[in-house]
């Protein structure tokens, strides 16, 4: 089997990419989430480059790992008690090779530049993916929604669009939600947009609400599809979600449609949790009861307790395995955010008999913890093809504004299914075609870069 994910200097076998990630590193040095993903990304592309020696002439790792724009803004707006914030704005514009930019819009205090980059860089792989048409973009803020009123949100949200709208529009550029922004900001940003647009231009965001041009299974969609992933996986691997333990990472839209599907497919879930720390429920957990919390409430976890006196509250240590891996299961899903899971989480999980993981967040990962599972034949789904499920019904979104018609829920989810059934076999197929066994990161890698390196050479050099 070939290698995966291992740095630059020892494993890279093929020059070109091994000077380009090189080359990336030495001008990027600051970012290094964004490293983090060149490198996994262009380590597992050596053998599709050693089959394609003209990708060097015409530098197309060069360009592939240079976002076409960056965009970065001053976001003032004022709070409760009239007082002036700025905040820091940005969208990513990586690749339109094969669409206009797609990707969602983060609100998280840690949202800097290498963020913004590793999930825009990201963004065009699993676009690609998805075979529908959408190139790789992402934006966000620094800004922090925790503890923020309905009307800081609101205030917020119409300052960062009134900058936002100058660089999208839904042949250009068209966000959707992430950390921190659901139904409630897409709502606030659409508003603002059409206001200064002029225009009821509903296809320049998605995830909006059912009234004004949303699609039916957008917020279920990275859930639903990350579990459809899986039971694909599984299946390849003559195993069944029926009957398995799991245990998930957050408690936000992913984790709670992931949780749900996981259910449906008789799963017991045991575990979720949020920055603070996790809820363990030997009973399964009640969704019902975290629903509440989280979308309705917009509380903590640990009030989970509150209705569940029997449930077990377990709260993060600084520096400390987040509590959530700290119970045994057979399936890991992932469901909050960036490398969460280091190296020394992947032995304790796999010491305790994970059968799979199932990254439903961004790169929840890092590099060295993957390698790991993949030694230790822990199955990984990839979240740049086990989380598209998202995108992709954001993509379906498009379609039915474009059409000015909608799909019913069944209809969605069905297109969703076989979509994620068609991402699973475009990762196991490349997987085999190049040595990569049961390898689906370097399959979903090597599967999305094709069609966005097949389009580049087209397109000419620009
Ligand atoms: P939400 O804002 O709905 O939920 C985020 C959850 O993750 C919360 O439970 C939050 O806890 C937790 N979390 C966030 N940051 C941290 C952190 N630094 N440490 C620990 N926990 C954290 O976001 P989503 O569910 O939409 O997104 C979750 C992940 O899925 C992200 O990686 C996102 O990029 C990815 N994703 C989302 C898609 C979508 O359609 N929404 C599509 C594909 C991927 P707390 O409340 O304590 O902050
Ligand atoms: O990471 C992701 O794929 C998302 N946050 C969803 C992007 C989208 O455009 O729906």
């Amino acid at each position: 089997m070939n290698s995966c994910l291992e740095s630059a200097e020892t494993k890279v076998t093929n020059a070109y990419v091994a000077r380009v990630i090189e080359e990336t590193k030495a001008k990027n040095a600051n970012e290094p989430e964004f490293l983090q993903t060149v490198e996994e990304v262009l380590t597992t592309l050596a053998p599709v480059i050693d089959k394609h020696p003209e990708y060097e002439k015409i530098a197309l790792l060069e360009r592939l790992v240079e976002p076409e724009r960056i965009i970065s803004f001053r976001v003032p707006w004022l709070n409760d008690k009239g007082e002036t914030i700025v905040n820091r704005g940005y969208r990513i514009q990586f690749s339109g090779a094969i669409g206009p930019y797609k990707g969602g819009l983060r609100f998280h205090p840690s949202v800097n530049q290498s963020i913004m980059k590793f999930l825009a860089f990201e963004q065009i792989f699993k676009n690609s993916l998805t075979s529908l048409p959408i190139g790789g973009g992402k934006g966000g803020s620094d800004f922090d929604p925790k503890g923020k009123s309905d009307n800081e949100i609101m205030r917020f949200c119409q300052s960062f669009m009134t900058e936002l709208c100058k660089h999208i529009g839904h042949n250009l550029d068209v966000p959707a939600g992430d950390i921190g922004v659901g139904g409630r900001e897409i709502g606030y940003l659409f508003g603002q947009y059409r206001r200064i647009r002029n225009t009821y231009e509903a296809g320049v965001l998605t995830g909006k609400g059912l009234e004004y041009g949303g699609s039916l299974a957008r917020p279920e969609a990275t859930g639903y599809g990350l579990m459809y992933y899986m039971r694909e996986m599984l299946k390849a691997n003559e195993m069944t979600l029926q009957g398995k333990t799991a245990i998930i990472s957050g408690s936000g839209n992913v984790a709670i449609y992931a949780c749900q599907k996981a259910q449906a497919y008789g799963v017991k879930v045991l575990a979720m949790s949020d920055s603070n720390g996790c809820i363990y429920d030997e009973n399964g957990i009640d969704l019902d009861a975290v629903r509440q919390i989280k979308e309705v409430n917009r509380g903590r976890i640990r009030e989970y307790l509150e209705s569940h006196p029997s449930a077990r509250y377990t709260e993060n240590v600084k520096g400390e395995t987040p509590a959530v891996y700290t119970i045994k299961a057979d399936l890991i899903l992932p469901c909050a955010t960036q490398n969460d899971i280091n190296l020394e989480t992947a032995k304790l999980l796999t010491a305790n008999g994970a059968i799979a993981v199932g990254e439903g967040a961004n790169m929840p990962c890092t590099n060295e913890a993957e390698a790991y599972f993949l030694e230790n034949n822990v199955l990984v789904a990839p979240a740049k093809a086990a989380n598209a499920g998202g995108v992709s019904v954001s993509a379906l979104e498009m379609s039915q504004n474009s059409m000015r018609y909608s799909w019913t829920f069944e209809e969605v989810d069905q297109k969703l299914d076989s979509i994620m059934v068609n991402i699973f076999k475009a990762c196991k197929d490349a997987a085999d075609e190049y040595g990569y066994g049961k390898n689906y990161i370097a399959g979903a890698n090597i599967a999305g870069f094709l069609k966005v390196a097949k389009a580049m050479v087209s397109q000419g050099i620009i």
